[in-house]
């Protein structure tokens, strides 16, 4: 049945541009909401950029520039990238917006009015060079654990602000344990459960102006800015007009917050506690995907600056790139990002397979029935596999096993090249076998239009593309109708063209 689905992915920072990390959880939630509005479900896709605190401030400063300069400059890096990526947004929120901002002062004031925020002291590690505050567990052998500082930190004790976070923790202990599905995947939820082990304090919000003015003010005191998580976490609801419009009671509670795994305390401790605070439900699920990684470490802004896919994307096309990052990365855990691996993964997936049973299929149809489309004829195989696919197609994308669902598509793939090999449709040509070489062609073809229906979500303009090559127009229904065995109209005519995944000659 059809549903509402809403997603979001992190709001990234503005400090550097977007890296290989940031363009997969991105390119990842744009297959979920494609690939949701496949099912006929009603999707709402939320995006956007985190432009407050320390980090951009310090990023403005270092380029000589007013922090909303600085990220009026970057944000247009997130917005054109995720436009050359195919991303299918609904929104992009930044959160200098006023519309998010004063969304922010609203939930802080009632909050505070409610008791919920209180004054208190604040007590923490001070680097004076730096101007920052460090946790303990921060320090490096009790020093700035800041690399080009290292200097001695005092302890400084000051007024702050403080959101009752720890009294409520049995409570999302009891959430997190009753609602399986609410941390993804279990190796996480296991690691929220043991944090929440250990007491939970409560969480200072606020970060006094005499260090760090680039914030949104408290609007019950003029002196301290809000700290930035607080702030940006807020996103996902001030996205889809909270307090402001009515569309907020049909997205809320998002479906699913899609995060890497190093923000996981923030989104399923801190987050959850202000919702329910503010008396909202708590979204359904939060899934935390793993790090890409170089030489066994994390892609990072300072690292990431030697991914760019660009060449790659150049080389093999945007749809393929799309295709082979998500292949090569099983949702949750760690991947070493290797263009060889991807480029080889281009060759086995889609230059050998896919667009070698697409090219192959075609060229037979036009060279043994005229370029037109038989009539359809029992599937066999092929049949079989696509109307399992359809049956589990939506537990598969709602349950997140994407990997396995686009296993199960190359093996439909796998199996349309096998059942070409085994038939040998030249032979049933030269025999003159009409009836079974109809047949045989019917299916193949069948299967290539099913294997490109799973994968629009990855490959939107490939999917059309090789949809219109088979005599249909360029557009994809829903699953409901598209899954069917059955779809290709017997007369049309084919449209065979150039190769949609073309092997890469040495020196491309
Ligand atoms: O944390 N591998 O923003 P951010 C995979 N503004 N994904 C990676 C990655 C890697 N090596 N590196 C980064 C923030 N990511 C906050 C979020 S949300 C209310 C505020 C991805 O710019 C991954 O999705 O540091 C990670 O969670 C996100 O980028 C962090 O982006």
């Amino acid at each position: 049945m059809a549903q509402n689905y809403y997603i979001t992915t992190p709001i990234y920072y503005v400090n550097d541009r977007p890296h290989i990390g940031h363009i997969y959880t991105t390119i990842l939630a744009d297959v979920f909401a494609r690939s949701h509005r496949l099912l006929g479900d009603d999707v709402f896709f939320l995006t956007g950029t985190d432009e407050h605190g320390q980090k951009v401030q310090d990023a403005a400063e270092a380029r000589g520039l007013e922090p909303i300069q600085h990220a009026d400059e970057m944000v247009v890096q997130f917005q054109e990238i995720w436009k050359d990526l195919d991303i299918s947004n609904d929104e992009f929120i930044r959160t200098t917006e006023a519309r998010h901002t004063s969304v922010v002062s609203e939930v802080l004031s009632d909050l505070y009015d409610r008791g919920e925020i209180y004054v208190g002291e604040y007590e923490g590690w001070y680097c004076k060079h730096c101007e920052r505050f460090w946790t303990k567990k921060d320090l490096v052998e009790g020093n700035c654990p800041n690399p080009d500082c290292q200097r001695p930190v005092s302890v400084i004790s000051e007024k702050n602000y403080f959101f009752r976070m720890g009294k409520r923790r049995d409570w999302l202990i009891d959430h997190i344990r009753k609602n399986e599905n609410f941390i993804l995947p279990a190796s996480r939820r296991n690691e929220v459960l043991g944090f929440l082990d250990g007491p939970l304090g409560d969480l200072c919000i606020s970060r006094s102006r005499k260090r760090l003015s680039w914030g949104i003010p408290l609007p019950f005191d003029e002196d301290y800015v809000t700290y930035v998580w607080f702030d940006a976490l807020l996103n996902y609801v001030s996205g889809v007009g909270y307090r402001r419009d009515d569309a907020f009671e049909k997205w809320w509670p998002a479906s699913l917050h899609l995060i890497g795994k190093d923000i996981v305390t923030t989104h399923c401790v801190y987050w959850p506690t202000m919702l329910e605070a503010m008396g909202l439900p708590l979204p359904k699920s939060i899934l935390a995907h793993g790090w890409w990684t170089q030489g066994g470490e994390k892609v990072s802004k300072s690292k990431g600056g030697a991914i760019d896919p660009r060449p790659l994307i150049e080389k093999i096309g945007l749809d393929a790139f799309r295709t082979v990052l998500l292949r090569e990365m099983i949702i949750g855990a760690d991947a070493g990002y290797s263009e060889e691996r991807l480029v080889a993964r281009y060759h086995s997936d889609l230059a050998n397979d896919l667009g070698n049973l697409h090219y192959r299929t075609l060229s037979m149809i036009e060279k043994f029935l005229g370029g037109k489309v038989p009539k359809p004829g029992p599937g066999g195989s092929l049949q079989e596999k696509a109307e399992s696919l359809k049956k589990d197609c939506r537990s598969l994308v709602e349950s997140y096993s994407f990997n396995d669902l686009l296993d199960r598509v190359f093996d439909l793939v796998r199996e349309g090249n096998r059942v070409i090999d085994r038939e040998q449709p030249w032979r049933l040509a030269r025999e003159e076998k009409t009836e079974e070489l109809e047949r045989v062609l019917y299916g193949v073809a069948e299967a290539v239009r099913i294997a490109f229906l799973y994968l629009s979500p990855l490959q939107p303009t490939t999917a059309a593309k090789a949809r219109s090559t088979l005599g249909l127009d360029g557009t994809w229904g829903k699953l409901d109708e598209e899954g069917k065995w059955g779809g290709l109209r017997a007369g049309s005519e084919v449209r065979i063209g150039k190769p949609l995944f073309p092997r890469l000659e040495p020196g491309d």
